[in-house]
């Protein structure tokens, strides 16, 4: 399989000091499960899986539309903007800090991940909140496993997530129009944290997520809209209050804390009852437009999460 390369990246942008120690910083730790054979990106290397149960039969999304047409408002607000705008930044060395309500708060980094977390193959379908979507190979391991390792205190209802800051690296973090409050933040319950779904990807199409998808980890929660899956994530917390995320405190009337799949519930601006798939045979506007799916297909897997609470009212 070739190596993805990050767009308008040419090596000689890359110094050699920089090449050496990002290698030897993944070749050096007990990450046994990189293997890196690519010259001049570090951060785009196989990335092993096993392969899982959890696969959609459907289409997978080609690597170029995958890489290429995303939402990171962090290097800017259009969907070609991540891929271009985000060859400097720098995903290793990387640590994630876990703590709250705890017993064993902790901070985390990537090599130990890597080495203790096995990691999987999952193939999700993806819903973004604009009527879009995908399917998607992630590589990657359940966020329970990492739940597990920190030992939630009984008082811990909601899991809490933030991506990194950095205006030096994160063009959209520095620019005069700044399109949200940083850092991007996120939460979950604790029963969805520890959904067997809910997944914390390393990695895409058998390689280590490029910069544009989240490197090196974001979350993924499929049966979710597209932006409750928080890229590059530095911090987790337990806490006890439902933690903000960034959508719904923008604009609380369209996006919701819950944000599940639901085509039943329109968004103010436009129906949710059907999605535009990302690289199939194209209509007018790029994408055959299938229907959208309760809980975006995983509804007899999640639904009973929901009991008792009307749907209706949550998006
Ligand atoms: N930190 C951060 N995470 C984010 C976003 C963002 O702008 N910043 N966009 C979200 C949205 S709206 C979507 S649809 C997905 C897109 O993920 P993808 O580009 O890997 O397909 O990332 C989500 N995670
Ligand atoms: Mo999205």
């Amino acid at each position: 399989m070739p190596l993805y390369r990050p767009p308008r990246i040419a090596a000689s942008e890359i110094t050699p000091k920089d090449l050496y120690l990002s290698r030897r910083h993944l070749l050096g730790g007990a990450a046994a499960a990189i293997a890196l054979t690519a010259t001049e990106s570090a951060w785009a290397s196989p990335l092993s899986a096993k392969p899982s149960a959890y696969r959609v039969d459907e289409k997978v999304t080609s690597k170029q539309d995958a890489t290429t047409y995303n939402n990171f408002y962090e290097f800017g607000t259009g969907k070609a903007d991540p891929a271009q705008n985000s060859a400097a930044f720098k995903p290793l060395p990387w640590t994630i800090t876990v703590g709250g309500l705890v017993n064993k708060p902790q901070t985390i980094d990537m090599e130990t991940i890597l080495k203790d977390f096995p990691m999987e193959e999952r193939i999700y379908r993806m819903r973004c909140v604009e009527a879009w979507s995908m399917v998607i190979p992630w590589i990657g391991f359940p966020l329970s496993a990492l739940l597990d390792r920190v030992e939630p205190l009984g008082s811990a209802k909601y899991v809490a997530f933030e991506t990194v800051v950095r205006p030096k690296e994160m063009p959209g973090q520095s620019g005069f129009f700044q399109p949200l409050d940083w850092p991007y933040v996120e939460g979950l319950r604790l029963d969805e944290a520890r959904h067997p779904l809910t997944l914390l990807a390393t990695g895409l199409y058998g390689e280590t997520l490029p910069n544009q998808n989240g490197a090196p980890i974001r979350l993924v929660t499929p049966w979710k809209y597209g932006f409750k899956g928080i890229k590059s994530i530095v911090k987790i917390t337990l806490t006890e209050k439902e933690p903000p995320s960034t959508w719904n405190r923008l604009a609380p009337q369209e996006y919701g804390f819950y944000a599940n799949v639901n085509p039943a519930v329109d968004h103010p601006r436009w129906s949710q009852a059907t999605e535009r798939r990302i690289g199939e045979a194209s209509g007018l506007f790029g994408g055959a437009r299938m229907n959208t799916l309760p809980f975006n297909g995983y509804a007899d897997q999640v639904a009973g999460l929901y009991a008792g609470m009307d749907l209706r009212k949550f998006y």
